[in-house]
């Protein structure tokens, strides 16, 4: 691949190359509100032809996208410039198969090894891409229109634990970015919540109301059945402060267990992917999933197998193993 040319450059120095050439906007795997805002700002106060998220967008960024009008493009196959925001690293992007672009990389990551870009400005001291960016408009002399106030308002709450971080000089940005937008934070912080799926909803309060459970020491296993969201339910039991969640599906003999378990469970031991398989080879059924967080997938009663699981979760957070 030809080799980054590695050129550090100011915030003003960005901005102009910014203004050299159309460019496209590359967002990283599982793009979140920071790097969507980021983009959307940049995107309307230069020429960018188009914004690409390969790696798709978490549930906010989703929400943000749909708030602000947003279109993505499918593909930058053989465009000459990528502008790269908040990733330090490029190579998800697979650069020779899109004709390695000049890649223009805009961060706020720490990152020990050099930038694999051709221009970069990384600030790891900056608490969001999106503050970054609009030290940028402002040092490149853009005014900021409301629809991109928001966008980076909502960058800076997401990635700054809704303002738990931050700096002063932040906090004077978020001040002006809000005085741009027209309103008030918690009127921002709603453009970013998902609109409500009510028969999730309506699945979660049923697996809440049929939820059972038991002690094993000073840990709580729980477990419940519903008819669909089994994995939205057993989040919702380790959120009220179930250790263990196991919550089953029935569609017509074919039974999916989810399972999710705390930290807690998971430093004592517990590993939700590990029983998920051993009750497979009992039931001969499949499963897949990490530590704290797995499913299951078998013929025959829902019941038996939220049982034998539950009885195998118990054996391994039993105190007297
Ligand atoms: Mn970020």
């Amino acid at each position: 691949m030809r080799p980054f040319r590695r050129e550090k450059t100011t915030l003003k120095g960005f901005s102009a190359e910014l203004e050299l050439a159309p460019f496209y906007i590359a967002l990283h795997e599982h793009a979140d509100p920071d790097a969507v805002g980021s983009a959307y700002a940049v995107s309307s106060a230069y020429r960018a032809s188009g914004i690409w998220a390969p790696g798709g967008l978490d549930r906010r960024a989703k929400a943000l996208v749909n708030t602000l009008g947003m279109g993505l493009v499918s593909s930058v196959s053989g465009v000459e410039r990528l502008l790269v925001v908040d990733t330090p690293d490029t190579s998800q992007f697979s650069l020779e198969d899109i004709g390695r672009p000049e890649i223009l990389l805009l961060d706020h990551h720490f990152v020990s090894s050099e930038a694999d870009a051709d221009v970069f400005y990384t600030d790891p001291a900056a608490p969001a891409c999106s503050d970054i960016v609009f030290e940028m408009l402002e040092a490149g002399g853009k005014t900021i229109d409301g629809k991109q106030a928001i966008a980076l308002l909502a960058g800076i709450l997401s990635d700054t634990g809704r303002l738990r971080r931050g700096d002063a000089g932040m906090l004077l940005r978020v001040s002006r970015l809000l005085d741009a937008s027209g309103m008030r934070i918690e009127e921002v912080l709603e453009r970013l919540e998902p609109a409500r799926d009510l028969s999730e909803q309506t699945a979660i309060f049923k697996g809440l109301e049929r939820m059972r459970h038991r002690n094993e020491g000073t840990f709580f296993l729980c477990w419940s059945e519903v008819s669909s969201y089994e994995s939205s339910v057993a989040s919702s039991m380790v959120a009220a402060g179930a250790d263990v969640a196991l919550v089953a599906s029935d569609r017509k003999g074919q039974v999916r267990v989810a399972g999710r378990c705390s930290q807690r469970a998971v430093s004592a031991g517990l590993n939700m992917a590990t029983v998920f398989s051993g009750i497979s080879m009992e039931f001969g059924a499949s499963s897949g999933g990490h530590t704290g967080a797995a499913v299951l997938e078998a013929t025959g009663d829902p019941e038996a197998l939220l049982n034998a699981t539950v009885a195998a979760c118990a054996a391994v957070l039993s105190p007297t193993r």
